[in-house]
């Protein structure tokens, strides 16, 4: 792994620099990608956002025209550096790093435990709760200004990948990089309630289809929720509506483990979402199943659709977690 003055000063040296984040893109991808753009074209490169897609409705708000492009509307002959955000592989980014990155250096930036170290330069930090954290990290030590729009971005990546302060992954320097953030005169209330209440009435129905389907497992420790093809339908929704939903199993008392399970319709593929209370370890059992991410926090996906593998999943974590 690399350190954080060697990150610094390839993006010191680079001019032409391309940011993306893992496909599906969450708020701590949008916000970090967003954020890292606005730090460096204050320090005068030229930064620009690349197949970061789709953008969930709720951060709209944050991206300016032009801040965000697609891999086929740029030149990539002038681009001196690929940033990645938030993957924690090359399965889980763009399709276009592969293609260039035989020529362009690739800087991986990642918290995920599971991070594969896929770029000529790595710099992934387990104990992070976003990247966001990360990324004003760096600009502190970078003595880079962090402006207020920069500021905004940040914090929508810190809010949404600790909860709003509520998971196990903030810690004292998570509300260090929220201070610095907070000084830069952002208005935090503004902002959470862009994100977390101005979300369109589908995608709350879509939380009542949710609960409607929510079945208790292994004597009440174990929720797990799920949505088929067919409630996305009914619904007009889509796989990208599901943000937040797997929390919804959290509130219920006695529950360790939140199951979240829902058809990906196009491909005829599974995802499942997984958060747990210690000690199961969700990212190693994620990983086995070839996906990854966090201790508390990790997904993957399955062939196949919802009703083949609820059953699937309820019965691997029987064997793995719960049985005497
Ligand atoms: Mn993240």
């Amino acid at each position: 792994m690399n350190t954080p003055d060697e990150i610094i000063s390839e993006l010191r040296n680079a001019a032409n620099i391309v940011i993306t984040a893992h496909i599906r893109p969450d708020g701590d991808a949008v916000g970090a990608a967003l954020g890292l753009r606005r730090i460096l074209a204050d320090a005068g490169k030229t930064a620009i956002i690349v197949d970061l897609s789709p953008i969930p409705e709720r951060y709209h708000f944050l991206p300016q025209p032009q801040e965000c492009l697609t891999a086929d509307s740029i030149h990539f002959t002038d681009v001196d550096l690929i940033v990645v955000l938030d993957s924690g592989s090359l399965d889980r980014s763009p399709a276009f790093i592969q293609r260039h990155n035989a020529k362009i250096t690739v800087i991986n930036i990642d918290h995920h435990i599971s991070n594969t170290h896929f770029g000529k330069l790595n710099f992934v930090d387990p104990n992070a709760s976003s990247v966001g954290e990360i990324i004003c990290r760096l600009a502190q030590t970078a003595a880079m200004k962090i402006s207020r729009p920069a500021a905004e971005a940040l914090w929508v990546s810190i809010i949404t990948d600790t909860g709003r302060f509520s998971y196990s992954n903030t810690t004292p320097a998570t509300m260090q990089a929220a201070a610095v953030l907070l000084q830069t005169g952002i208005s935090p209330a503004h902002i959470n309630h862009t994100v977390y209440n101005s979300r369109p009435l589908k995608q709350v129905k879509l939380q009542g289809r949710a609960i409607e389907n929510l079945s208790l497992h292994e004597n009440g420790r174990l929720a797990l929720t799920k949505l088929s093809a067919d409630d996305f339908t009914a619904l007009e929704c889509t796989p990208a509506d599901t943000e937040e939903i797997v929390n919804i199993a959290r509130d219920i008392k006695g529950v360790a483990v939140a199951v979240f399970i829902y058809d990906i319709p196009e491909k005829n593929e599974t995802k499942i979402s997984l958060r747990t209370d210690e000690p199961y370890d969700a990212a190693e059992l994620c990983r086995s199943l070839g996906g990854g991410g966090h201790a508390r926090a990790a997904g993957c996906a399955l062939p196949g659709n919802v009703t083949e593998n609820s059953d699937k999943i309820l019965n691997l974590l029987h064997n793995q977690w719960f049985q005497q």
